[in-house]
This record gives C-alpha cells, structure tokens and sequence, in this order.
C-alpha cells in the first residue's frame, strides 16, 4: 500500500514492505553499491575512487571508524562505505544557478533525500536578511561578514562552533584554536549525540573514553557481546572481524530487540568461501527490551557471584572472579555488591524481557569464557540510565578481569570517521585542564577555563537568545540535533549562522538572520596547497591514527580545505589588518599552517600526548597506536589511580498503558542524516521510510492493522511532539518497544529528554501513542 507523505514534495508512492532478511549477502551488496557508484561518478571515477579507499596511500573511508587491517585487500571497502564515497564524489552539482532556481521555501519542503540528490556545493552562498534566495559571494567578503558579526557581540560566549566527525585532525586542533583564541569553550560536536555516554561512563571508571581492544583482540577474543549496534548496516567491515573471531572460536551474542540480519548471518564478498555458504555469525539473541540493558548485566553481575559463592571457575581462573586483578587494579567493589545485592531477578526479567533461562545461559558462556569483549553502539548510549548501563558492563568485565589482556576489554564501535580523533585534538567543551594548559604554553595565550555549551546546551541558549553566531564545522545541525522543530526555532534566532559543508542539506535552509555557506573539500579530493599537495590524518576506534590523501579533481575550483577555511578566518579575525580587539589570542602563524600541514602536525605533536614524531609515524603504512594505559599496562588515570567499580541503582523504561517506546535508527541506505536511497535492504523496506515498525501484537492491542496509516505523538512532561504519516509494519520486536527512522522522527525526541550525566538526547527511548491517520 502506497503511503502519503505529509509533504507534496516528499515521494513515498513506490514503498513495498517484504519478509526481513535473515543474512547479510556480499554479492548483491557489492551490486549495489557498483550500481550507486556508477549512477553518482561514472565509469572513470569509480573504479580511481574506490581503489583508493581505505589503502595505504589512500584516503581513509569516511563511511565509519573502523579500523583498517594490517594486511589490506585490493577492495578494503563495504556497500555503505562505496555509497559513502560515492556520495560524495558524484559528479551532480549544486552551483549558483541551483540556488536561483530553488528559493528557501522552495528547499524546506523537500525531504533530506532530494537535497542530498541535488549533488556538491560548488561556491560559496549568502543569504541576505529577509531574502528568499541565496546568492554567490566571494570567500574574502564571506570572512569579512563573519569577522564583522562577532565584532558586534557582547561576549565570545554568543558565538557557538560544532563539528561533525568528519573533520581532519588537522582541521579540528586549528579550529578548537581558533575558538578558544576568541575566549569560548562552545565546541558542541556530534558526539554529544552519539558515544557521549560512552565517554562519561569510561573516563569515570577506567580513567580513559576510548576502547580498550584492537582488532586482534577481537580475532581472539573467546566471546563477544554485540549490544546495541547493527554492524551489518552501520559498521560492514566489523562483520568480516567478526567472522574471523567466529572461525578462531569465539562466541558470539548480540543483544538488540531487532533480529539484524548482517549479526546473525554474514557471507563475506571478499572470500570465495563466503560467498557460497557464509558464516553463522550470533550463537545467541538475546532479543532485549528497549534499555533493558543494565539490567542484563546487573543480573550477570549477580550470576557471576553465585557462581562464585558455589565455588565454580571462570576458564583459566582459580574462581569466577579475577582476585589478583580486583585486588590490585580495582577499587569500590564492595559498594557494587551491595546494590547488585538489593537487585531482584524478577526486575531482571522484567526489564530485560528475557527468560530467567537465558540470562542464566549467558552467565555460563561468562564461565567458559577467559577473554570476553563487549562492543556497543547507539543502543546503548541513548537513554536516560546510559551511563549507568556502560558502568555495569564495565562492572561485569572488571570482575573477570576482562580489561587490559589479550582478547578482552571495551569496544565502543564509534559512528563518524573522526569523531574520536576530533575529541583526542579537543573539540569538547570541557576539555581536561592539562590541555589547556600545554595549548596555551604552545601558542603564548591564555586559553579560557569556563566550560561551553555541548549541543543541547547550545540549542536551548540559541533558543533564549543568547547566541548570535552558529558556525557548523561539516554536519547537518537542524536535522542530526533532537526536538527538529525547537531545533529550528532556535537557529533562527541567532543572526548568523554558518554552514562548511560538502552537500546540501537542511541547515543551510533552516538559518539564522542571515546565513553562509561554505563549500569545502571531501576527503576524497585533491588537497593542492602551496607547498604541494597536502595530506591530513585520522584517528580511528582503535586509536589507530594514519594519513589519508584524496586522490580526485575537487568538485569545483571554488572549494577551500576545511584547514584553509580555519586558517583564513583566524587570520582575519586575530592578525589580519582589520582584526578583532581581542586582548589575548594565540600565537599561530595560521597562513604558513595553511599552506603547510606538516606544521599543524608539530604543533599537534607538542599539545597532544601521544603524537611524538608525528609526521614521520604517519609515514608507517597503517600509521601507528596512541596510548592507552588500561589496554597497555592495566594503568588507570583515575583519582585512585585503578579502575572503578561503581554502584548502580537499576532503571529501565516503563512504557505507559496503550504507548510504545521508539528508537530512532538507520536504515541502510543512508548515512546519518544523508539518505542514499528509499531501501532498507536486509529489513524488507523498500521505496520508502515512513514505517514504523511494531510488534504484531501491539498492533492487535492498540486497534490497527499491519499496513496502517498513523500519526506518531511523543509524550513527555505534559507536551505532545508530533511526526504524521507512517505507515505501520508488523516487525519482530519485544512488545512495547518500536522503531522507526532517524532524522524524519528527530521531531519527537524532545529537547529536554536527555542522558544523565552525559546529556545525550535519549533517541531510542521516546514514548509515542499511535493515532490513526486518513488512508
Ligand atoms: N551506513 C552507515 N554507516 C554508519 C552510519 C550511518 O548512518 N550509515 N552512522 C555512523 C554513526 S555516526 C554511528 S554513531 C554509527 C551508528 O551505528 P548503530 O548504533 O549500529 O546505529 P543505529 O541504527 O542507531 O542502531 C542502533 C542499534 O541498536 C539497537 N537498539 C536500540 N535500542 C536498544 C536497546 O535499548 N538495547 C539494545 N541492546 N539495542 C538497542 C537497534 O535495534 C539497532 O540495531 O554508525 C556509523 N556508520
Ligand atoms: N533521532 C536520532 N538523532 C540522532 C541519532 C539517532 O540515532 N537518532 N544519531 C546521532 C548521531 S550518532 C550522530 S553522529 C549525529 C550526526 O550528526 P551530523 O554529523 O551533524 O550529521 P551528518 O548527517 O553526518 O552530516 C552530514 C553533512 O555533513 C556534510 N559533510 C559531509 N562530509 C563532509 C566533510 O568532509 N567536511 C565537511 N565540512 N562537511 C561534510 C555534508 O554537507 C552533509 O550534508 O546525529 C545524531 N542524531
Ligand atoms: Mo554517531
């Protein structure tokens, strides 16, 4: 049945719902994507782009972070990184004449689709005040109007900076310079939507936000956890890691309410073998309820101890637990006994939705286990008791002493290709004072201490006024941040705001006052400065940190380097002739930096730990490992110098009578906020992404039938969000629990729903009621 959009200009006529899939396939994966590639670049550019991908002397795939192997093959690529490149070296474009055609109003109604379709920004656009089109402007003359924008404000706290995680780490480190030259720590960055959780709950116990393992941990790990995370889709390459670990004998679990077809089975392109049988990858589902996680493993927690109390073994140990490693690596275990004492396995069951049987099961592959890993993703970062469900997975691994040994440890599989490294350079807007401190004493200024805003934070001070200028280092700000309606409004309600961008997409028609747009360079182009061609660097989930050189003739003539953007703005702003009145600013020669990124790496080299000879590291293929104390040597940055145990009160989601609880996920044919296509393969979408997706007898309950039209409502403290038009589909998930597709039900999540202590909009855990909609 053909479902009506709520939009004229928004296509949803073709979409067709058959059976899900039950395997991720290589071959009509690879189909695919060739077929993608050809449609954007054409013949020529396809087959120079995608050999490049991911090799040695490439660039690196900005489909995803995860790391490359040492050992490449000639296709070190997946369909959703060839969709992620083909993307952005398709050969459409989005040039002034575009923008004379199509006005604001004219853009709005479209849908993310469209705009992406539209191809690259070819030169750099101004919207007057009050006009309904944008039109060119010269770079200068755009640097000039930013520069006379920020002179008008009364504090640099009106200005705010958010990067997405595509960003250089060249590009990031100048940027965060740049902003805290001004005297502000407002660097929202994507992560704040993303692995934020997961930052707050490892700094906490295990002193450092990065994972812990490398891909040969994950080759040899005896089990392996896959919690929240749909690698099939988001991470392809994970699958074939994944696979490998399978053949070496590892066990694997997945956790998720949905049955994802790339974790259950995977036939691997890349191997002849592959392609004929595949690879049963998931031993076990474990098909959870909506952020029923920590109960999970608050109740392994409690098995673990019973087993212990029974005077049974983890494998290769002389009880459960690891003695040796709690007594010397660990503090606070006594107060996690204590509140997995209070803990009763009937709110296990209830919150997890599992048997009593199965979580039991679990446990035991705990037992037979003597190197265990838990990789995660969104699922288990974006709900209020995120933070205190990653310190329960960290408790559990603790108490097998699961971290810093071969096989084992932490795996936060993270979104965006840079968003780790943009942190590692200090895009945070409360970056350790020891940063700063090595910052200022390399560019002789004083750097403020004054925490910034993170994104929601950013949103509600635009939103009450107090920000003139909005500067988006790439992204898509309006579509990518919750609550899409405030979200606007408070864009709105800046002066300026500032798009450096590859695409077209909603922020650049959802503005400030007046509002910029500057087309920059993909990674996948040639960087030609004036000392040559330029290459940049990016850290992986790995930390693994490696050189990356674009290889094609840029989209236009008129693109600027994300490093030169910075570079220019900075010198008109700090040393140019017309500079702002600032008292204190950096000293940085940003000119020579931006015709020579060789000097941004020195100065990276001597702020940033872990970046001693730099620039002849990057030379090693493959690059080469930052620190990290807990995976090297079970050292932990924290106040007691061993990692922390931590107690935590169990919560989950309770769904009211007659709602559900939604998550907002990516289907296959997108990429964040970019959609690629209408499908979603391996779920049986097709032609469409107004669905959403519920359990059969929720559908049963709440009066309506499977192919029935309704309106989304969100619920929260007495305030109704609504998304209208979606067409039901009967998909198996634990009752209660819905789900449907990010950004176009962005506008439910409400502004104020946040994690705690992370601040991470909680976008899988969104209360909706279901209203029916007209035919
Ligand atoms: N092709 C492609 N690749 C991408 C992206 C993309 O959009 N497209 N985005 C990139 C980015 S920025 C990121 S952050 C990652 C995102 O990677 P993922 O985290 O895999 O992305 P989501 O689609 O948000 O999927 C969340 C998964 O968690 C499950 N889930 C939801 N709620 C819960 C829960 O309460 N408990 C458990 N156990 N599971 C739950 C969902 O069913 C789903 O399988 O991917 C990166 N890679
Ligand atoms: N409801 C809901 N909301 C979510 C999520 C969710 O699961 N549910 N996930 C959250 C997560 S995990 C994330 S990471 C955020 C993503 O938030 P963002 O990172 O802000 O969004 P993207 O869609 O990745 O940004 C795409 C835009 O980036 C620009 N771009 C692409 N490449 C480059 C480049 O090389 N340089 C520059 N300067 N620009 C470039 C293009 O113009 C493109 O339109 O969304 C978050 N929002
Ligand atoms: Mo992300």
């Amino acid at each position: 049945m053909a479902s009506k959009a709520p939009v004229h200009n928004i296509d949803e006529s073709r979409l067709t719902v058959t059976k899900p899939k039950t395997k991720a396939v290589g071959i009509p994966a690879v189909v695919n994507s060739l077929k993608i590639s050809l449609e954007q670049m054409g013949p020529l550019r396809s087959v120079q782009t995608l050999l490049a991908v991911n090799q040695v002397d490439g660039f690196d795939c900005m489909g995803c972070a995860w790391p490359e192997h040492e050992k490449r093959n000639a296709a070190e690529f997946c369909e959703n990184g060839a969709k992620a490149v083909a993307e952005e070296g398709t050969r459409r474009r989005v040039t002034p004449e575009f923008f004379a055609k199509h006005s604001i109003e004219d853009l709005k109604t479209r849908d993310d689709y469209w705009l992406g379709q539209q191809g690259r920004l070819t030169h750099p656009m101004f919207l007057a005040e009050g006009a309904t089109h944008y039109t060119p402007i010269e770079w200068d003359a755009a640097y000039e109007l930013i520069a006379q924008e920020m002179k008008e404000m009364d504090h640099p706290g009106q200005a705010v900076f958010y990067t997405s995680g595509r960003t250089s780490n060249e590009a990031a480190f100048l940027y965060q310079l740049l902003v805290r030259g001004l005297g502000t720590n407002n660097l929202p960055d994507c992560s704040n939507m993303c692995h934020e959780s997961t930052g707050s709950a490892l700094v906490e116990t295990i002193g450092i936000g990065k994972g812990s393992v490398s891909l040969l941990d994950l080759e040899t790990a005896s089990l392996i956890f896959v919690a929240g995370q749909n690698p099939g889709t988001n991470h392809p390459r994970m699958l074939s890691a994944l696979e490998k670990a399978k053949k070496n004998g590892a066990v694997i679990i997945s956790v998720n309410p949905l049955p994802e077809a790339g974790l259950l089975r995977f036939e691997n392109p890349q191997t002849i073998s592959g392609t004929l049988v595949g690879t049963q990858l998931t031993d076990d589902f474990l098909q959870i309820r909506a952020g029923g996680d920590q109960a999970l493993f608050q109740g392994l927690g409690k098995y673990l101890l019973e087993a212990e109390a029974q005077g049974r073994k983890t494998l290769g140990l002389t009880a459960v637990l690891d003695h040796e490693f709690i007594n010397n690596h660990t503090v606070g275990i006594n107060e996690y006994l204590r509140h997995l004492e209070k803990v009763q396995w009937s709110e296990i069951v209830e919150a997890t939705g599992l048997s009593l049987e199965q979580i039991k099961s679990t446990g035991e592959r705990l037992l037979a286990s003597n190197a265990t890993i838990v990789c995660w993703a969104m699922g288990l970062t974006q709900h209020k008791h995120s933070v205190p469900t990653l310190r329960d997975v960290v408790n559990v691994l603790l108490l097998q002493g699961n971290i810093g040994k071969p096989g084992a440890g932490v795996c936060p599989v993270r979104g965006h290709s840079n968003v780790q490294g943009d942190r590692t350079m200090g895009i945070f807007e409360k970056m350790p004072a020891a940063f700063h401190d090595r910052l200022d004493q390399e560019f002789e200024f004083l750097s403020p201490r004054k925490h910034g805003y993170d994104t929601v934070a950013a949103i509600r001070a635009m939103r009450d006024g107090k920000v003139r200028v909005f500067i988006g280092m790439g992204g898509n700000f309006v579509r990518a941040a919750p609550d899409s309606e405030v979200t606007e409004r408070a864009l709105a309600n800046t002066d300026l705001t500032v798009q450096i961008s590859t695409k077209l997409n909603h922020s650049h028609v959802s503005t400030g006052r007046r509002a910029l747009i500057l087309p920059t360079l993909g990674r996948t182009e040639k960087d030609a400065q004036r000392t040559g061609d330029q290459r940049v660097t990016v850290e992986d989930s790995m930390s693994a940190v490696h050189a990356s050189r674009g290889r094609i003739k840029p989209a236009s003539e008129h693109l600027h380097s994300e490093v030169a953007i910075v570079c220019n703005l900075a010198h008109k702003l700090f040393t140019g002739s017309d500079n702002l009145p600032l008292p204190n600013t950096p000293k940085a020669a940003w000119l020579s930096m931006r015709d020579d990124y060789s000097l941004v790496r020195k100065h990276i080299e001597a702020v940033v730990d872990g970046f001693e000879d730099f620039e002849e590291r990057i030379r090693h293929p493959g690059g080469f490992v930052l620190p990290h104390p807990p995976r090297d040597a079970r050292q932990f940055d924290t106040a007691s110098g061993k990692a922390h145990f931590t107690g935590n009160e169990l919560e989950f989601i309770k769904v009211p009578e007659g709602r559900l609880v939604l998550q907002t996920l990516r289907s296959h044919d997108q990429y964040n906020t970019t959609i690629y296509g209408k499908d979603d393969r391996y779920r049986g979408i097709h032609g469409g992404r107004r669905v959403v997706l519920v359990n059969e007898a929720d559908i049963a309950e709440l009066g309506f039938r499977d192919g029935d039209m309704v309106h989304l409502i969100s619920e929260f403290r007495g305030t109704e969000r609504r998304a209208d038009n979606f067409r039901i589909v009967s998909y198996s998930t634990p009752k209660g629990c819905a789900a449907a597709y990010y950004p176009e039900t962005n506008v439910l999540v409400p502004l104020d729903s946040v994690a705690d202590t992370s601040g991470t909009p909680t976008s899988k855990s969104v209360i909706v009621r279901l209203e029916r909609a007209e035919a």
